[in-house]
C-alpha cells in the first residue's frame, strides 16, 4: 500500500543576514521535527524551503554593504544552508528565488492569472523620492502606523500590530534613505483581484476549524474587513521580471513571487532526483496535505494571498495547515541584531553542541505564545534532563549489561510490574504520536521527559545488581524491559535530537536510518546488542564568563597628581564620573586627553595611589614606547560585551588580576580570553579595532 504523502513548506528566509535563534524557533526547527516524525510514522514527505532573495531587505543590506543585491543573496544563501546543516535541519531542497528556474514558475503563474483576469492593471499612488528620482519600495518608507500609532511602522507592514500597510496610509512618512518625506505619484501596476475571491477564500478559511486559533482568528478578521485588489508589481530594479514587453522598469512584488518558490523548490528537486513529475504528486493530488511552517508576521501572506493565488490558478492544492509560531524572545527582549540582543544560531553553536541546542529550543518553541530563551534555563534543562536523566539512564543500563557481559533476550513472561511498565510505554508513545501529529511539537517532548523520569525509577527499583546474585531469569526480564524503555526513549527523541538518537540507537545494537526507518519496524525489533558508546551529550556551561565591566567614557578633566610628578589624576564620565590615577602623563599632554572618548575598566578594586583613590583603568595598547588609547563609537556608559556576553556583574578585580587577563588580536579586532574561550570585544555590535594585527610584545594595560 502506497504510504501517505505530505508536503511541508517552510517560510523562505530573506537572504539578507545570518539566521538567529528566533528564526530557528519561529519556523524551521518545528518543521524539521515534524518532518522527521512524519517519516518515522511512515509518511512520504517532501520538505521544501529556500532563500527569499529579492525584495527590499536584500537591497537595503546591499546598499549598507556597498555590494550588489546578488552578492548579498549569494553570501547569505550559502551561509543559511550551512547554518541549517549545522543544526541537522535538512530540507529536501533549499531553493533560491534568484535561480532562473524560479522565473519559469513565476511566469507561468503570472500569465495564468492574467489570462483569467485575476490580474488587472490599475493605477496606484506610490512614494517617489525626488532626491533619488525614483519610486521607493514600501519598506524604505517609515512613519506612524494609522492603526496603532507605532512610530516605526514600515510602508508594507506594521510590526507592532501586524497589519499590512500601504505607504500612503502612514502618518508623517519619510524615505529612510534620504530622510525626507516622499511625494506620492501615480504609477501603473498589476493588481491581484483579491476581492473577486472573497467568498471562496472565506469558505476555505471557515473550513479550517482545526487551525491554531491565533492564525484562524487573525485571518478571519482580515477577510471580514473586506478584501481589496492588491498590487503585485512594483517600480523596482531588483526582482523577477514581468513576463510582458513594455514593463522593463517594473518587477514582480516579492510577496507574490516568493510564495511561488515553494513550487519551484519542489519542481527543481524532482528534476534533480530524475523524477521530473514527482512534485505534481504533492501539489496536484487533492488528498495530499500541505503544511506551512512560518513565523506569525508571515500569516496574511500564507493564509490570504497564497490561497487566493492558488484558488485563482486552480491546479494546485491550497494549504492544509499553517501552524504559525509566535515570537522567541531572548532574556525577555525581542531578538535584535542591531541592538546586539540574542545570538545567531552560528554564534550559539560556538558554545554548545547542536543536540543540546535542538533539545532546549524544542522545549521552548513559541507554538501558542511568545516564549523566552534563557541561558540559565538552557543550561539547567540540558544538564538536568538530557544529560543527568536520559543520558544517565542509558549509561546505567548499558554499563551494567556490558560490565557483566550480559545479553538480555525476550523473556518467556513478564511480571505484573513489567507488564504495566510496557503498557505505559506503549500508551505514552501513542500519546506522543497524537500530540506531534496534531502539531503540538513541544508537548511531544514533554511526554518523552515523563517517560525518562519513569525509566530511572524503574531501573533503580529493578536493582539488577542484587538480582545478578539471586535470580538470573528475573535479571534477564528486568534488563530486557530496561532496554525496551531505552529503545522507546531513543526512538521518541529522534525527531528532536536526531544525531544523538541515531548513535544511542546504535549502542543498543539497532540502526535508525533517517528517511527509511519507521517507529513500527524499530520498536518491533527486540534483538539488542549493547555496545556502550560515549553518551553524545555533555553538560554545558553557559555561565556568563564576562567579568570585565568595560565602558565607553569621555575624559572630562586632567590634573597633575599633587604628590606624584609622573602621574595624572583624570576624571572620566561613563555611566557616572570615575577617577583614575594614570601614568598617561608620559605620553599625552592634558589638552590631548580632554574630550577624548576612551574605554575604561570600571569594576577595578579602588586603589589609593599617593593619597588619591583610583577607581578605574583607562585602557591602552602599549607597544614598545608608544601608547594608543582604546576607543570606539557610542555614548558614555555603553558597555563593551565579550561577544554577546555583557558584564556579568560579578564583582571587581585588582590590577594584578587584570594583568592576568589574556588579550589577543585577530584581524585587528581585540579579543579576550575568559574561562576556556576567546571572545571578540564588541561595542554596539562592532569590534574594538586596533592598529596592529598581533600583540607580540604589545600589552593592553
Ligand atoms: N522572506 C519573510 C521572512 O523572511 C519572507 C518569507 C517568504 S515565504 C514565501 O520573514
Ligand atoms: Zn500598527
Amino acid at each position: 500500500m502506497e504510504s501517505e504523502k505530505i508536503l511541508v513548506n517552510c517560510a523562505l528566509p530573506y537572504a539578507n543576514g545570518p539566521l538567529h535563534l528566533g528564526h530557528i524557533a519561529g519556523a524551521y526547527l518545528g518543521a524539521d521535527i515534524f518532518v522527521r516524525f512524519s517519516r518515522m510514522v511512515g509518511k512520504e514527505v517532501l520538505f521544501i524551503s529556500g532563500s527569499d532573495e529579492y525584495g527590499t531587505p536584500i537591497t537595503i543590506s546591499a546598499e549598507k554593504n556597498h555590494v550588489t543585491p546578488q552578492e548579498i543573496a549569494d553570501r547569505f544563501h550559502n551561509m543559511q544552508i550551512e547554518t541549517f546543516n549545522s543544526l541537522d535541519i535538512n530540507f529536501d531542497k533549499f531553493m533560491r528565488t534568484s535561480d532562473p528556474e524560479h522565473d519559469i514558475d513565476v511566469d507561468e503563474f503570472f500569465l495564468n492569472l492574467l489570462e483569467k483576469n485575476y490580474l488587472v492593471k490599475r493605477y496606484m499612488v506610490s512614494p517617489f523620492c525626488k532626491t533619488l528620482n525614483k519610486f521607493m519600495p514600501d519598506r524604505y518608507i517609515e512613519g506612524t502606523c494609522p492603526y496603532c500609532g507605532y512610530d516605526g511602522a514600515r510602508g508594507d507592514q506594521c510590526d507592532n500590530c501586524g497589519r499590512t500597510l500601504d505607504p500612503i496610509e502612514l502618518i508623517d512618512p519619510v524615505c529612510t534613505l534620504v530622510h525626507e518625506p516622499p511625494v506620492f505619484r501615480v504609477t501603473e501596476h498589476f493588481f491581484l483581484t483579491l476581492d473577486s475571491l472573497q467568498k471562496e477564500l472565506s469558505d476555505y478559511i471557515d473550513s479550517k476549524t482545526y487551525w491554531k486559533q491565533n492564525v484562524l482568528k487573525f485571518t478571519q478578521n482580515f477577510i471580514n474587513e473586506g478584501l481589496h485588489p492588491r498590487a503585485i508589481t512594483r517600480d523596482l530594479d531588483w526582482g523577477v521580471k514581468i513576463p510582458l514587453p513594455g514593463y522593463e522598469n517594473k518587477k514582480i512584488y516579492v510577496w507574490f513571487e516568493a510564495l511561488i518558490g515553494y513550487i519551484t523548490g519542489a519542481r527543481v528537486y524532482s528534476k534533480e532526483i530524475g523524477k521530473p513529475d514527482y512534485w505534481k504528486e504533492f501539489w496536484m493530488n487533492r488528498n495530499v496535505k500541505s503544511y506551512y511552517f512560518i513565523g506569525k508576521d508571515n500569516i496574511p501572506f500564507h493564509t490570504i494571498i497564497w490561497p487566493a493565488m492558488l484558488l485563482a490558478h486552480g491546479e494546485y492544492n491550497l494549504p492544509y495547515n499553517v501552524p504559525a509560531n509566535e515570537y522567541l524572545r531572548f532574556e525577555g527582549e525581542k531578538f535584535s541584531k542591531s541592538r546586539g540582543i540574542g545570538f545567531t544560531a552560528d554564534e550559539m553553536l560556538k558554545f554548545v553542541d547542536k543536540n543540546s541546542l535542538r533539545y532546549y529550543m524544542a522545549s521552548i518553541l513559541p507554538e501558542t505564545g511568545d516564549s523566552d530563551f534563557s541561558l540559565h534555563e538552557f543550561q539547567y534543562k540540558v544538564n538536568s534532563e538530557l544529560v543527568d536523566k536520559y543520558g544517565n539512564y542509558i549509561y546505567r543500563v548499558e554499563s551494567f549489561i556490558e560490565k557483566n557481559n550480559l545479553s538480555p533476550t525476550v523473556p518467556e513472561s513478564f511480571d505484573k510490574n513489567d507488564n504495566e511498565i510496557l503498557d505505559l510505554l506503549r500508551n505514552k508513545f501513542s500519546a506522543y504520536c497524537e500530540e506531534i501529529g496534531n502539531l503540538h511539537i513541544k508537548r511531544g517532548l514533554s511526554i518523552w521527559l515523563e517517560v525518562v523520569m519513569i525509566a530511572n525509577n524503574y531501573f533503580t527499583e529493578a536493582a539488577p545488581w542484587k538480582l545478578i546474585r539471586e535470580d538470573m531469569k528475573k535479571l534477564n526480564e528486568k534488563l530486557y524491559t530496561s532496554l525496551k524503555i531505552a529503545q522507546y526513549l531513543t526512538a521518541m527523541l529522534y525527531p528532536y535530537v536526531p544525531s544523538a538518537s541515531i548513535s544511542i540507537m546504535e549502542s543498543l545494537g539497532m540502526q535508525l536510518i533517517p528517511g527509511e526507518s519507521t517507529f513500527l519496524e524499530l520498536l518491533e525489533n527486540n534483538n539488542f546488542h549493547v555496545n556502550k558508546g560515549k553518551i553524545p551529550f555533555e553538560k554545558i556551561d553557559l555561565s556568563n564568563p564576562n567579568i570585565l565591566d568595560i565602558q565607553l567614557a569621555t575624559v572630562i578633566s586632567v590634573e597633575n597628581h599633587p604628590s606624584a610628578d609622573s602621574l595624572y589624576v583624570i576624571k572620566v564620565h561613563a555611566d557616572r564620573v570615575y577617577t583614575s590615577v594614570s601614568d598617561l602623563k608620559k605620553y599625552y599632554s592634558t589638552d590631548a586627553l580632554i574630550g577624548r572618548k576612551v574605554l575604561v575598566l570600571t569594576n577595578m578594586d579602588p586603589a589609593t595611589i599617593r593619597g588619591i583613590t583610583s577607581e578605574c583603568l583607562i585602557l591602552t595598547l602599549k607597544n614598545g614606547d608608544s601608547v594608543e588609547l582604546l576607543t570606539a563609537r557610542g555614548e558614555d556608559g555603553d558597555q563593551v560585551a565579550a561577544d554577546n556576553y555583557t558584564y556579568n556583574g560579578d564583582g571587581t578585580l585588582t590590577y594584578k588580576e587584570f594583568q592576568k587577563i589574556g588579550f589577543s588580536v585577530l584581524d585587528h579586532h581585540l579579543m579576550v580570553k575568559l574561562g576556556e574561550s576567546q571572545y571578540p570585544l564588541m561595542l554596539n555590535g562592532t569590534y574594538i579595532n586596533l592598529s596592529i594585527n598581533k600583540l607580540d610584545n604589545a600589552v593592553i594595560k
